[in-house]
């Protein structure tokens, strides 16, 4: 049965992933230029409730200041003729030649003062469309030499620059939220706060580290080896999942962009399992828009296009349906009470006690009967076993 989707699937799309030319490495575009404007009113009719976008995907650079704005009424027309949204908006810091070496932390300083204005700018647009979340992918801020990069120098100015715009925002009532997104490699060599634990750890330093939260991609994650679900469930875990980036990814390779499951769909299964039914325990949820970070292939023309952007949704909403179907089959419920998936919320020392309670507890050592321990089994294999037939809809 073909999925229905909807605006309260809360489903959004870059500009860029619809709006893609396939222009790659080694080939020119396949595709033509796609408008904003046109991108909105497509988006709307297969059921998608946001659109996001990057200042140059909106606004070609080297518009005019008159064509700029040209295009932006355009757009507006365009969201308030359908009720799109712009949940999210996020500064093109990579593309310009101009940061080779980074936006905010080229080593030249006069690039880092430039990178700052063009995210203000930007900023103030996205305000004035009514965005709530403000998300910097620093892709050039890296290196390939690692002597020709003070890495702690680069993260001094790198917290710099988010403290400055974190700073702006509130100066300017634009009450937005940052989310920083971490990869690994890709278009540098290696890239700064490369996973969302390294992103997780320098949002700790930051003055304004109340509105910094993180955009995890799948693909990213997947690039250096990593469980995306495993991520944003420490991300949740820590209340910093502000926003997310889903797709698909075959392994440590390129980053590949596939449609979200196109890859590893057992994890896909289980990052919506988590995104829509929570830990089983209770615990912080994502409540923001489910938003799509994909490539149509190249080989497709703009059929092909509108094609995989349902993809994405039908997908996604396959997949939350199959896993309120896992969550509610007794089977499930019975072997997760078994292999102890609730128990772990047991706190593991009494309500008070001390190291000395636990020392005099004789049971919890000197008449432990380790031997049951040790050859019990957990009873994990079961559930991967009932997961995989909820997926393939076999149960
Ligand atoms: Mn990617």
């Amino acid at each position: 049965m073909t999925p229905t989707i909807s605006r309260d699937d809360k489903f959004s799309f870059g500009l860029w992933t619809v709006g893609w030319q396939a222009r790659d490495l080694f080939g020119e575009a396949t595709r033509p230029a796609l408008a904003g404007a046109e991108a909105v009113h497509k988006l709307a009719e297969l059921g998608a409730y946001g659109i996001t976008f990057h200042d140059d995907d909106l606004i070609p650079p080297g518009s005019s200041a008159s064509e700029r704005t040209r295009i932006i009424d355009e757009f507006k027309a365009a969201l308030a003729e359908t009720g799109l949204v712009v949940p999210m908006v996020t500064t093109n810091l990579f593309g310009d030649p101009v940061f080779k070496d980074g936006g905010f932390t080229s080593n030249d300083r006069g690039v880092r003062r430039y990178a700052l204005r063009k995210v203000m700018h930007n900023m103030d647009l996205a305000a004035e469309l009514g965005a709530q979340i403000y998300v910097f992918w620093g892709g050039r801020e890296g290196s390939e030499v690692d002597f020709a990069k003070d890495v702690r120098a680069g993260l001094d100015r790198y917290r710099e620059g988010i403290d400055f715009l974190a700073q702006y925002s509130i100066d300017k009532g634009y009450n937005m939220k940052f989310a920083l997104e971490p990869k690994p490699n890709e278009p540098r060599g290696d890239i700064l706060l490369p996973t969302i634990g390294h992103a997780l750890a320098f949002i700790s330093q930051l003055e304004h580290h109340e509105m910094v939260g993180i955009n995890p991609e799948t693909g990213h994650e997947q690039m250096a080896s990593l469980n995306y679900t495993h991520g944003i469930a420490q991300a949740l875990w820590q209340e910093k999942l502000f926003h997310i980036d889903l797709n698909g990814q075959k392994g440590p390779r390129y980053d590949q962009d596939l449609v979200f499951g196109y890859g590893d769909l057992l994890q896909a299964f289980s990052t919506v399992d988590l995104l829509e039914n929570g830990a089983p325990g209770g615990g912080p949820t994502y409540d923001g828009d489910r938003h799509f970070d994909y490539k149509p292939l190249r080989t497709e023309d703009m059929d092909g296009v509108w094609e995989s952007a349902k993809a994405n949704m039908e997908l996604y909403v396959t997949l939350r349906e199959r896993s309120k179907e896992f969550r509610a089959d007794p089977r499930v419920q019975e072997a997760l009470e078994y292999s102890g998936v609730e128990a772990l919320h047991t706190p593991t020392l009494n309500e008070g006690e001390d190291h000395a309670a636990l020392l005099a507890d004789r049971g919890s050592f000197e008449d432990y009967p380790i031997d049951d321990a040790r050859t019990k089994g957990y009873g994990y294999a079961r559930i991967q076993r009932y997961a995989i037939e909820h997926l393939l809809g076999v149960r």
